[in-house]
């Protein structure tokens, strides 16, 4: 039963009240929902699905006036902290649909291939469904955050001695073969979930922006948004569609171009992917958004994500810092795949940063590391910070 409320000028829905008597909703109380029971008539779920929710979604899109200003032309700048939900990545819009439509069909484990943050969230959401959760991931090349999240949610970890690609390929065989269900972003309930961002950004802004900027790996999540922004447009509840953007580094661009990257390096070791399990669909996106695909080098992250910390307070992993890198070349190189230079006065933009950055601390950690103790008095600690 969907039922609608209308207070005031905004609408409560309150989906599949039933569901709150299943195993992993067991309170009638008030509480958080996530993104089913948010967006349930946006979503392929029924009556019958379980809902296995962590209280993702609803994350805050920040006004930012330090990008606004490094933008001009009386622009302004959100970022949508992705960040925030409950395994630190967007992911988990994704992963509450694809776990719970698992759940329905009667799945008992789940797998993964992941460049980190996939197998942090597959595992929370099968810890919290009560399921098995295998993980394939490239050995040595998971953030250490990523690393303690699926171990913590007691996933079976198994590294293999070659990249996520061949990670991924393991997956599509062993998902084939056996009764796990894949929970990798060539899932369609994945991104069904993810799509659920773009509603949220509309929800707020009143409407589509004008341009929309975000990190590209497999290009799920690229390919998600627009079809969430695609979505609200065809039911009116906006009125126009932004030119998507995507970023990859430039040491694994397989979309930029255009061929497989064998041995994809970057920093941003979350989009270290060199054959993107949707690439003709990001492929589509940008053409059909009259957006673009360009790439951005390490050195630009680390730039960007230092930067953003510091003058808006919000701290990111490397490969959602590529977001903001990609937003800095728009506005400043002649080089840029899509020039902001010329672009309409008084602009929307969103920038999506994917993951926090507590997860992916090593290079910030290099940088701590002359820290030295002082004596512990006033006069010493006053004179240590400089007044
Ligand atoms: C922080 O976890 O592919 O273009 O296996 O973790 O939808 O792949 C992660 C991807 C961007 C790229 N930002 O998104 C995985 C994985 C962060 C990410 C991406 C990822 P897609």
């Amino acid at each position: 039963m969907i039922l609608h409320r209308a207070y005031g000028s905004t609408i409560i829905r309150i989906c599949f009240e039933e569901k709150m008597q299943m195993e992993w909703t067991t309170s009638k109380l008030p509480r958080s929902t996530g993104v089913i029971e948010h967006y349930c008539e946006y979503l392929p779920v029924a009556e019958a699905t379980p809902i296995v929710s962590l209280g993702e979604g609803n994350t805050p899109l920040i006004y930012c006036p330090q990008l606004s200003k490094r933008v001009g032309r009386g622009c302004e700048v959100f970022v949508k902290n992705e960040g925030v939900n409950p395994t630190g990545s967007f992911k988990d819009r994704g992963m509450t649909v694809a776990v719970s439509k698992a759940i329905e069909d009667g799945a008992t484990a789940l797998i993964c291939a992941s460049t980190g943050n996939t197998s942090a969230s597959a595992a929370a959401y099968a810890a919290r469904a009560g399921i098995l959760c295998a993980v394939i991931l490239p050995v040595g090349k998971i953030a250490r955050g990523k690393l303690i999240q699926a171990f913590a949610c007691g996933a079976k970890i198994v590294a293999i001695e070659g990249n996520f690609d061949d990670a991924l390929r393991i997956v599509r065989e062993l998902g084939e073969s056996r009764n796990l269900i894949i929970v990798n972003s060539i899932n369609p309930d994945r991104i069904a979930g993810q799509k659920t961002a773009a509603f949220e950004i509309v929800d707020v802004l009143g409407d589509a922006p004008h341009f929309h900027l975000l990190p590209v790996g497999n290009a799920g999540n690229v390919t998600a948004y627009w079809a969430g922004y695609r979505e609200y447009q065809a039911r009116r509840r906006s009125t126009k569609l932004p030119a998507m953007i995507g970023f990859q580094t430039s040491g694994a661009a397989p979309i930029f171009y255009d061929r497989i990257i064998e041995k994809p390096e970057t920093i941003a070791s979350a989009i270290r992917i060199g054959n993107p399990a949707r690439w003709k669909q990001a492929r589509a996106t940008i053409a059909e958004s009259r957006g673009a695909i360009d790439i951005i080098i390490d050195d630009e992250i680390i730039a960007a994500q230092t930067w953003l910390s510091r003058r808006e307070g919000i701290f990111v992993e490397p490969a959602s810092a590529a977001a903001i890198a990609g937003l800095f070349k728009c506005c400043e190189s002649n080089e840029a795949a899509y020039s902001f230079q010329k672009i309409p006065e008084e602009s929307r933009i969103v920038c999506t940063v994917t993951g926090h950055g507590l997860k992916d601390p090593d290079v910030i950690i290099e940088r701590m590391k002359e820290l030295k103790s002082v004596p512990a008095t006033v006069n010493d600690v006053q004179r240590a910070i400089g007044l």
